[in-house]
């Protein structure tokens, strides 16, 4: 482990990426009746989106704008070493061309199907010698055979798939699980069990893959590291590595209404006060429906690059 981490754990700041089908929303969805509701990757959920018209709004995403050098050269001025985005969030959608099914960036949207932003970032990525890490949710809202106990097996599978998919398409540094809490009880979905499984799989795939602790169920045993989520720890477990993970406004998912902003100062406070505890700060970014890192975010990156230049750490 100690040699297999050692780039993560030098790394300390990295770039996540929240980007899906929900960014074509905006954070808005305007119900048959007018009224307005307001949320961000959760908005299937949290607005009671219908099915067929979550799906008819994803078949319009067009990502056009969505440019990996400059996300990339983002990250790099921000002093970031890794960038980690989401493959497949609650929502189901995968962001890459996977075999699986059509709910995916390349059969299910109107970006030009000739493009994979996950290749183009994979790509930008190893030219400024940045580490692509990959978010993806053992929950997922989409594919039938989850919700059921008597065919998850089935939906655990094509989740196999498209795992292997991913390693063997983009060679992910990381992979940073997430859904694993069984939000939809009683039945206990994801054991320790199935994410100790899951964890040896991608290890035979790729023997060198970081994998985070919500692989399994975010015990210190499982996964590589601990992800606390918006908050830094006041003490870290000894031992065990950690990544705080942030949005830089109040949103993880790209949401209009969202000024929040924290300054480049408070990022780099954090920054510090991380690392001084010898853990990762992994800063939140998401970019619009055309696949825009909205201004106000690349403005901080590079105030906080700026700072971390000018005081020796660039
Ligand atoms: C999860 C996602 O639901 C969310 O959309 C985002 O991707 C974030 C990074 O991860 O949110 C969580 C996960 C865990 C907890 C709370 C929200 N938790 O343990 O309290």
């Amino acid at each position: 482990t100690a040699s297999r981490t050692s780039w993560w754990r030098q790394a300390r700041f990295g770039m996540f990426i929240h980007f899906g089908a929900y960014s074509n929303l905006e954070g808005e969805y305007t119900r048959p009746d007018g009224t307005v509701c307001r949320n961000a990757e959760w908005i299937k959920r949290e607005c009671g989106i219908p099915d067929e018209a979550y799906e008819k709004q994803a078949a319009a995403f067009n990502p056009s704008a969505f440019d990996a050098e400059a996300i990339v050269r983002a990250a790099k001025d921000a002093g970031q070493r890794y960038i980690v985005i989401t493959s497949k969030h609650h929502d189901g959608y995968a962001m890459w061309p996977t075999k699986q099914n059509t709910w995916n960036l390349r059969d299910h949207s109107s970006f030009d199907p000739h493009r994979d932003i996950l290749a183009e970032l994979k790509k930008a990525a190893d030219a400024a010698g940045i580490k692509l890490g990959f978010y993806y949710s053992i929950w997922d809202w989409h594919d039938p055979d989850f919700a059921d106990p008597a065919t998850f097996p089935r939906y655990k599978e094509r989740m196999y798939a498209q795992l292997k998919e991913l390693v063997d398409a983009y060679d992910p540094a990381l992979l940073w699980f997430d859904g694993e809490w069984d939000a939809d009880r009683p039945t206990n979905r994801w054991s320790r069990r199935d994410g100790a499984d899951l964890q040896a799989y991608l290890h035979g795939l790729n023997p060198r893959l970081i994998v985070n602790n919500r692989v399994g169920k975010r015990e210190v045993v499982d996964g590589d590291f601990g992800t606390p989520e918006q908050e830094i720890p006041a003490e870290p477990v000894d031992g065990q590595l950690w990544e705080s993970c942030m949005t830089l406004n109040d949103h993880w998912g790209f949401a209009k209404y969202d000024t929040h902003w924290k300054s480049a100062a408070t990022v780099v406070r954090n920054l510090l006060e991380v690392a001084s505890r010898g853990g990762n700060y992994l800063l939140n970014v998401g970019p619009d429906k055309s696949g825009r890192i909205p201004q106000p975010s690349v403005d901080r990156l590079r105030e906080t690059g700026r700072w971390l230049s000018a005081h020796g750490q660039g």
